[in-house]
């Protein structure tokens, strides 16, 4: 089959990594590589990039199936307008929508009849699946672990998939399918950037993470030639999207050995990892130091305090945050990562995390708001305390309910907070620092780029993009759209758990 795999320009670009941290779609590129070693043929595309537009790209590609990565919930718009673009040309194209953030909570499509299927599975089982009952042209329904249309205006399950994916054995991801738009790929003065994954999934429970949700906390990985290889067929920039790297020491242990034994070394590697990783493993950290020049590590900080971090299910207290900064930078590594802030601040609160970032130099930091991400235990038990059902304000940077303090004096403590960040260009790093860590020609996407992040600093900017307004909760102003996730969703990912004891 002829498969066109897009993924989607959402509109939800304003706020948070979005105008500094575009990546390659990792999950289209392993999809690709599946459907090709089962004899298909897929084009993939990304439309944050290509200034074809999809008709065109449908009329040269004449796709028989299209599949759209609904990675991130921010997607579910776009790819609600894609499904209808693509039946609008040609009705007999099926319309497959994936990935992460739609399996986690199908409701999001409710009411968008002209999908086909809605794959609950990871990419590399749902795609060749799909495609195959359609070349003998049997019904979807007769494919495990998809929502398929009911024929009444809604969707049915066609039941679990029997197996889990095994790591071990699928292709390479199709690292030629993004080619032509790898130059667009960056983080801030790294560009380009390629991705790579060597595991899968998260053992952990933290209460605003879908993820260890999605995988019912089990983490599988790749088989260690395979990492061996895509490490050598990536560039000198790699964000490594493991979700707690360093996590299964003895086979992290026996990958870096791995890679250490070829001759490649990378100019930038950036993980992501857990505090008590690192000072549980801090022999591990340093087995991987010599695999780059430049080694960053991404730490979700989360909270300043062990009260904060139990609230969030972190199941490490504030000192192995000290310690693990410690050991990290003893180490060579840059240290980087982000806090959440929860509506329910209070200026002391702010106080408190300000003082610690000063305490622990903390500076390569990002800050969040809490926000139940749909299809988590956490978003069930805050359904009826949600006042915004726009999947567009679910960036981690818009208020989804009243906060503790009033609206705007919220948004200028969380402004003031960001203004710690590095990325402040009135702060200690001026923008003439950032320049000479890019090539000469990549000075003016750089200039964009850092001007975009100066609006993460501005109250104005998020009071003027917020449903939630002063008062709102005594029904005052709001322009708040109907809300989508009123009903049931439809079904669940395999494997999904109860929730857990703690999360009640
Ligand atoms: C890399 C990454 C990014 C990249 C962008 C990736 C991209 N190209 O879109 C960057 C760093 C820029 C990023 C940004 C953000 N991210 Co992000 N990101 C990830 C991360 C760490 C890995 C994704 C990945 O590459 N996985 C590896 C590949 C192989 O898996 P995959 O992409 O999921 O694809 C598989 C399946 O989903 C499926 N699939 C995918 N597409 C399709 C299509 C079809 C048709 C089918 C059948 C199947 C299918 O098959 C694939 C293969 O198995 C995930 C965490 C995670 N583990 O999922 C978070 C994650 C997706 N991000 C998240 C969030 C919240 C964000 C931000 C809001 C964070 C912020 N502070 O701003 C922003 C939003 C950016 C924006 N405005 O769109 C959340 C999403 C939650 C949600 N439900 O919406 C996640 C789950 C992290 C978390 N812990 O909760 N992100």
């Amino acid at each position: 089959m002829r498969v066109l795999l897009v993924k989607p320009a959402s509109a939800a670009i304003d706020f948070g990594l979005a105008p500094f941290f575009q990546t390659e779609p990792l999950g289209l590129q392993y999809v690709a590589a599946a459907l090709r070693a089962s004899g298909h043929t897929p084009t993939v595309v990304d439309l944050r990039f290509d200034r074809r537009g999809l008709r065109k790209i449908l009329e040269s590609s004449q796709p028989e199936v299209v599949g759209i990565s609904a990675v991130h919930i921010l997607d579910a718009d776009a790819t609600r307008a894609l499904v209808s673009e693509v039946k609008a040309f040609d009705r007999k194209i099926a319309v497959v929508v994936g990935g992460h953030a739609i399996a986690m909570y199908p409701a999001a499509l409710a009411g968008c009849p002209d999908v086909d299927a809605i794959a609950l599975s990871e990419g590399e089982l749902a795609m060749p699946a799909i495609c195959e009952a359609l070349r003998k042209r049997r019904p979807l329904d007769t494919v495990a672990g998809l929502l398929v249309p009911d024929g009444m205006s809604g969707l049915t399950s066609t039941g679990d998939v029997s197996e889990q994916l095994s790591l071990e054995a699928i292709a390479l991801p199709d690292r030629n399918a993004v080619a032509r738009y790898q130059h667009n790929y960056c983080c801030l003065n790294y560009m380009p950037v390629w991705t790579m994954e060597t595991a899968r999934g998260c053992r952990h429970r933290c209460k605003f993470c879908s993820v260890w949700q999605f995988h019912g906390r089990s983490q599988r990985y790749h088989a260690i030639d395979a990492v061996r290889a895509d490490f050598g067929a990536t560039g000198p920039n790699v964000f490594v999207v493991d979700d707690t790297f360093w996590t299964g020491s003895e086979r992290s242990a026996d990958l870096a050995d791995a890679l250490l034994s070829t001759h490649t070394r990378k100019n930038w590697l950036l993980v992501q990892s857990r505090l008590d990783t690192v000072v549980e493993h801090p022999e591990l950290a340093e087995r991987w130091r010599p695999l780059a020049r430049n080694f960053d590590v991404f730490f979700g900080f989360e909270a300043p305090t062990s009260r904060g971090l139990r609230s969030l299910h972190k199941g490490a207290d504030v000192g192995k945050t000290v310690e693990a900064v410690r050991i990290a930078r003893k180490l060579g590594f840059g240290v980087t990562g982000n806090f959440i802030i929860d509506p329910d601040y209070t200026e002391e609160d702010f106080q408190v995390l300000w003082a610690f970032l000063r305490e622990q130099e903390l500076a390569r930091v990002g800050f969040t708001i809490l926000t139940p991400l749909p299809g988590t235990v956490y978003f069930e038990s805050m359904r009826d305390r949600l006042e915004v059902g726009d999947w567009n304000q679910f960036d981690l940077h818009h208020l989804l309910w009243q906060p503790r303090l009033p609206v705007r004096r919220f948004f200028e403590l969380y402004c003031e907070t960001w203004r710690r960040s590095v990325l402040y260009l009135q702060g200690q790093k001026k923008w003439w620092h950032w320049m000479p860590q890019v090539r000469l020609r990549d000075i003016p996407r750089l200039a964009r780029i850092l001007a975009r992040t100066q609006r993460l600093m501005d109250p104005e900017h998020y009071l003027a993009r917020s449903a939630i307004r002063e008062g709102s909760r005594d029904g005052a102003a709001s322009e708040i759209r109907p809300r989508p996730f009123a009903m049931e969703p439809p079904g669940r990912p395999a494997g999904v758990p109860c929730a857990h004891p703690h999360d009640e």
